[in-house]
């Protein structure tokens, strides 16, 4: 028997339980309105016929928690589907399926950024197969949201759906589109999988046109940043009597920040297997930058103790050069050359992509 293996995920409300429960032909996900029904990631297993699978296929759902709930809890979704995701590759067999339905409400009318850049990042990560299922259509006519969609992840295919029927007081609008899904995500799951591991390829070779924009993109949110930062030492600094703790704590703050901010824009191009090498050398710079600091700290903090009525000024003038330069460090790790682990993984690839392509 095929195991098929579909993990569902999308904001609060999209419709993921529905649709859960359209497939399974049975209501077992807790599906309704109002904040965030799904309380915890959770599995249905069931084995069902499927056209073509004369022993039918064992099928387990992965019903996860709306994303945007509050930060905390997303990151633990987050962080539970990558582990379920890991998990299900290890025990999979070379025909099972393995996929991922990342479900948008056709009503939204668009994708948040941090959306998009989840689809990018997870299925590069995992090397997984996304469909993004638009959820909620009263037509299978592609909308706006189609088009924003295939612009910014033209390799990933989406599906409308209406999982259930939707009653109208002048009628009701019948369910359609699932089937069409499952068909999808079964007798199309090699050729989706050969894209996924193509477009991944293409980024450790360095073909992504986006390096420049998310690069740049990195370089202003980060200024942007450092002037904030600086802006609000300035301010607490001129309340203190005291600020030199107030300050260099805002600045190692600072600091974190934009080594966050490099980790997710770094990932962004060449998906996050290679960030922490780069993580690992922002760190160290950032001892490096600590270590001149000192030197020059004593100096500065003189100044600010000694001149309580500059203390606000000069607190901004020690926190943005510091930032500045950091941010300049950050931005030059980009161009370091791949590290020698991206050759064995594109072997992999390769070897994998012949294989499915046989
Ligand atoms: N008629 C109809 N209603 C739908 C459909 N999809 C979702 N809904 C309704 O939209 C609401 C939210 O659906 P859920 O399936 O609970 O959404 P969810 O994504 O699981 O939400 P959370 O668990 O809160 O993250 C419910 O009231 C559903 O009845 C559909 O295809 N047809
Ligand atoms: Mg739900």
């Amino acid at each position: 028997m095929r195991n098929v293996s579909i993990v569902v995920m999308g904001k609060t409300g999209a419709g993921k339980s529905t649709l859960i429960n359209s497939v399974l032909n049975e209501k077992v996900a807790p599906t309704g309105t109002g904040c965030a029904v799904t309380k915890e990631n959770k599995i249905y297993v069931k084995c069902l016929p499927f056209e073509g699978e004369p022993a039918g296929i064992l099928l387990s759902m992965y019903d996860t928690v709306g994303l945007e709930i509050n930060e905390s809890i997303t990151k633990k979704t987050i962080n539970e589907i990558k582990k379920h995701i890991e998990t299900t590759k290890l025990i999979a067999g070379n025909t099972d399926v393995h996929i991922v339905w990342f479900c948008v409400n056709n009503r939204s009318n668009r994708m948040e950024p941090y959306e998009l850049n989840l689809i990018k990042q997870l299925s590069i990560e995992h090397e997984i197969p996304f469909i993004i299922t638009v959820t909620q259509c009263f037509s299978d006519e592609p909308g706006e949201l189609a088009s924003t969609i295939s612009k910014n992840l033209a390799e990933i295919p989406q599906v409308r759906v209406l999982a259930e029927d939707y009653k109208l007081r002048s009628g009701s609008v019948k369910a359609f589109g699932v089937r069409e899904l499952m068909r999808k995500s079964i007798r199309d799951y090699k050729s989706l999988k050969v894209r996924i591991l193509e477009k991944k390829l293409a980024i450790l070779n360095g073909e992504n046109v986006d390096h420049f924009l998310v690069k740049s993109n990195f370089f202003n949110t980060g200024l942007a940043k450092v002037k904030r930062f600086a802006t609000r030492a300035e301010k607490e600094a001129a309340k203190s009597w005291f600020p030199i703790p107030l300050v260099r704590n805002i600045t190692k703050e600072l600091l974190t920040s934009l080594n966050e901010l490099f980790a997710d824009s770094f990932s962004q191009i060449y998906g996050s297997t290679s960030v922490n090498k780069h993580l690992a050398l922002a760190s160290l710079s950032k001892d490096l930058n600590y270590g001149i600091l000192d030197d020059i700290l004593y100096g500065i903090d003189l100044a600010i103790t000694l001149i309580p009525g500059l203390s606000g000024g000069a607190a901004y003038e020690y926190v943005y050069p510091i930032g500045h330069n950091y941010l300049e460090i950050l931005e030059k790790m980009f161009d370091l050359p791949a590290n020698t682990s991206n050759e064995e993984i594109k072997r992999r690839i390769k070897a994998e992509i012949a294989k499915l392509k046989n």
